[in-house]
């Protein structure tokens, strides 16, 4: 799997990408990210990645030159490209674009806007996907290529070890995490609730469903009715349902 980052602010992005997880993906082979300056592809003296918008009003334009040539120039035959214009007006990116973007063969390459707006012809001629991570506002387009990194590269067969494997995870199976306890057994006189230090692994495994399912109906009561619920799940609900009652 191998990622670029076309940015004018690599200093922002690398040294994320070198610690924890992602730093052991890289270096361990499974995953590659390369950052590139996109001031690298200017030709001016300035380097000049901006520009006026025809038509005036407020803010800048990202000039389409620049991106137009390291695209060229990297990588110049279109299907073994995958470049991902990321800006507002994309799909909004959610685990199941991490799972698509996690089974690409071809290069993924993420266009980090500045300023105002990027040129449309570069959307037009050079972009295969447009992705957002959301309806708030931020300064660019760096931050969204990490997290969209982020969460593909615990995709990746071998990145996580199969200790912990990311498809028992909440939203890839679509409901949200259980409640999760740890030593000691009494804090400031909160108990760790019975069930846990029970020893019986079927009722645990039947309560953290429940707290699963209760979470999720409470909170995200959308992600429910997307979610293919089993017999036993529908009758756990129903017992949610009467206990509130
Ligand atoms: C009023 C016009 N603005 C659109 C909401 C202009 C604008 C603001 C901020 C254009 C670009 C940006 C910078 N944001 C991104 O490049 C961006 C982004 C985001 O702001 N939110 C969620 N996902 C993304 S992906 C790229």
């Amino acid at each position: 799997m191998n990622f670029h980052i076309v940015t004018i602010f690599p200093d922002m992005v690398r040294p994320y990408l070198g610690e924890s997880i992602l730093k052991r993906a890289i270096t361990g082979g499974s995953v590659g990210v390369q950052v590139h300056n996109l001031r690298d592809y200017t030709e001016d003296k300035h380097r000049t990645t901006d520009d006026y918008p025809y038509g005036g009003g407020a803010g800048m334009v990202m000039k389409p030159e620049p991106f137009f040539r390291i695209a060229e120039d990297l990588w110049p035959t279109k299907w073994k490209r995958r470049i991902v214009l990321l800006s507002p007006q994309g799909r909004i990116f959610d685990q199941g674009v991490a799972r698509e973007l996690s089974m690409e063969e071809r290069e993924v390459v993420f266009f980090c806007g500045r300023y105002e707006a990027i040129d449309e012809r570069v959307r037009e001629e050079l972009a295969d996907d447009e992705i957002s991570i959301g309806d708030y506002v931020l300064t660019g387009g760096e931050l969204p290529a990490l997290v969209i990194i982020d969460a593909v590269v615990r995709l990746v067969p071998g990145v996580l070890g199969d200790a912990r494997s990311s498809v028992e995870d909440s939203f890839s199976c679509g409901l949200l995490d259980y409640p999760h306890y740890t030593r000691p057994e009494i804090f400031r006189g909160m108990k760790v609730p019975g069930v846990l230090l029970s020893g019986n692994h079927s009722e645990i495994a039947r309560w953290r469903r429940k707290q699963s399912l209760k979470r999720t109906a409470e909170k995200r009561p959308q992600l429910i009715e997307k979610y293919m619920l089993s017999c036993k799940d529908e009758k756990i609900l129903e017992e949610i349902k009467e206990e509130l009652k």
